[in-house]
């Protein structure tokens, strides 16, 4: 019998993927443990509960399809879920897949080191714990490390302040406040758009403008859902192979060969139909064509115009960077909400903040006097929450240190030096250009099968070796510098941390596209990784082809 501190595998994270992880290793037989710093299962759905948190891709296809169980006894409410909602989908299959027992909760892990005469990982807690296991999965979640606040003076502020991301379990009671929020990408916008009626004042602070799409959200009649479910598994396939992970039909024209009332027919149908793709998944070359993107961009502002009283609130609202290169958000009356009286729009490119005082905010020339801020401020995306832990690999080497010039992987998957460490939607795969569920569960499979793979042929060790990720990341790169995203400030670059390298990782080629790449490297026998027994030596197998 193994020691309660020995693991074949120890999972970081209790989201989707860590959920998944423990599920699929358990039933392939490995001794596995999750490790979660909450108290309580759901990831980013845990700490994400600021008021009108929702998520921007459709329920149905929001959700796990290894599970009959899950599929049969799980209704969503909505078409897009709301926060509480998902996060008691999590829950539910915390409890139905009977995972709790094998999950640590309240549980922050402050080191993993791998030792390369054990061929083992050493996991240390926050509570003094020294843990083992052969092989360690992060599944630590793209958008789970916040951006603090740093304005001058927020410690000597008399009111409350929150963090979107990091907001309090027990209700936060906004009603008849002075409230100011600070920060207009999908957090802001959706906190926004929910709090405008109950408090008394709302100053919204704007630095850069959002697009955002309505969402046409709507309950789910029985109908629907026995219609949509009816079909889903194909669905879920058109999800698996589309780019987005979504199964909205691909595009097949160029918005620069056709008419102007072509373009603008598609692009209205988009807006009706609503969602994140209304207006990117109308043409084919939305992302690699200024022509076109200027076309869809002018669309998004006239809708801004018509829907916003005052006409300068509306150019100040209106976005100027190539939709879509920055994460467009989804929204509710977003911009309606800036009809209402007790909403005033900052604009800090004009009125920057000075500091905070102990009544409020100071800007260049005012101060606005507010009982409550709300700092919508984002995060410190796809390597913070990695960034969190010290991770040692082969010779004291820190993934830190390995990655001080931008993150470097093979299919986001795994690192050279850091044999049996696995990243789910690490960088260098669609991670946050895609629906998240369906790419962690391909993920989860891709690593599940490995490690399968591994104990059926007498290995023991997975690596990636250096010329197949130095060759990945190329491709990666040469991808998204065939199109528009690099010509934004967006967090996909990093820019939204200061001193953070400005690397654009996340594979835009689309989730079908990256499948097919995964599966041509198991199909060429784990093409570009070492597989190895360092414990019983052997030849290694290093496939480059
Ligand atoms: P985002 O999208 O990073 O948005 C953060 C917002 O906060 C954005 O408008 C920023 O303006 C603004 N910001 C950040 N720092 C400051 C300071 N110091 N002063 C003023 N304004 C600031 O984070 P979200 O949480 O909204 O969304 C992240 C993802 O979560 C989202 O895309 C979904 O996938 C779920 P900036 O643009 O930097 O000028």
């Amino acid at each position: 019998m193994a020691a309660d501190t020995d693991f074949d595998v120890i999972v970081i994270g209790a989201g989707f993927a860590g959920l998944h992880q423990l599920h699929r290793l358990r039933r392939d037989g490995w001794r596995v443990l999750v490790l979660e710093k909450a108290p309580a299962v759901g990831g980013t759905w845990y700490w994400n509960r600021y008021p009108g948190a929702r998520c921007d891709i459709e329920s149905f296809d929001y959700q796990f399809s290894f599970s009959s169980e899950l599929l049969d006894e799980w209704k969503w409410s909505e078409r897009y879920a709301a926060g509480p909602e998902i996060l008691a989908y999590l829950e539910f299959a915390a409890e139905r897949l009977d995972l709790k027992r094998d999950i640590h909760l309240n549980t922050i892990v402050v080191s993993t080191a791998y030792d390369e005469s054990q061929n083992s990982w050493a996991v240390t807690t926050d509570d003094g714990r020294m843990l083992h296991a052969t092989f360690v999965v992060m599944g630590v979640g793209n958008l789970s490390a916040i951006k603090q606040p740093d304005i001058p003076g927020l410690g000597d502020f008399g009111g409350q302040w929150f963090h979107t991301a990091a907001w309090p379990p027990d209700p936060v009671d906004l009603t008849g406040k002075r409230v100011a929020v600070i920060g207009t990408g999908s957090s802001g916008i959706q906190t926004i758009t929910t709090i405008a009626p109950a408090v008394s004042r709302l100053y919204v602070l704007q630095r850069t403008p959002n697009y955002s799409m309505p969402a046409q959200n709507h309950v789910v009649s029985e109908q629907e859902w026995l219609e949509v479910m009816s079909g889903w598994p194909e669905r879920r396939r058109l999800c698996e192979w589309s780019d987005a992970g979504t199964p909205l039909p691909p595009a097949t024209r160029a918005a620069v060969d056709v008419s102007s009332a072509d373009r603008d027919a598609e692009y209205e149908a988009g807006w009706q139909r609503g969602g994140i793709s209304a207006l990117s998944g109308a043409f084919t070359d939305m992302f690699v064509s200024e022509e076109s993107n200027a076309y869809a961009q002018e669309f998004a502002r006239r809708k801004i115009r018509e829907i916003v009283t005052d006409p300068e609130v509306a150019d100040r609202l209106s976005p100027r960077h190539h939709i879509g290169t920055r994460r467009t958000c989804v929204d509710t009356g977003y911009f309606e909400t800036f009809n209402r009286a007790n909403v005033e729009l900052v604009d800090l490119l004009s009125e920057p903040i000075s500091r905070i005082t102990p009544q409020g905010i100071e800007l260049a020339g005012r101060e606005l006097v507010v009982d409550v801020i709300i700092f919508a401020i984002g995060f410190d995306a796809i390597t913070g929450a990695l960034d969190q832990i010290r991770i040692t690999g082969r010779g004291g080497l820190e993934l830190k240190q390995k990655w001080a010039e931008g993150p470097v992987s093979l299919l986001g998957l795994q690192t050279a030096d850091f044999p049996n460490l696995f990243f789910i939607t690490g960088p260098g795969s669609p991670s946050v250009l895609s629906n998240m569920v369906v790419s962690i569960e391909q993920h989860v499979d891709w690593i599940a099968d490995a490690l399968s793979y591994l104990r059926s042929s007498g290995f023991a060790c997975i690596e990636a070796t250096p010329s197949a990720e130095a060759a990945w990341m190329e491709h990666v790169t040469a991808l998204v510098n065939a199109t528009l995203y690099p010509r934004a400030d967006s967090w996909y670059l990093g820019m939204n941390i200061p001193g953070k390298p400005q690397v654009f990782t996340v594979y835009v080629a689309g989730c079908g596209p990256y499948r097919s790449e995964c599966e041509q490297v198991v199909a060429a026998g784990y093409r570009g990784f070492s597989l190895t027994n360092p414990l019983e030596p052997r030849e290694a197998r290093t496939n480059e082809q």
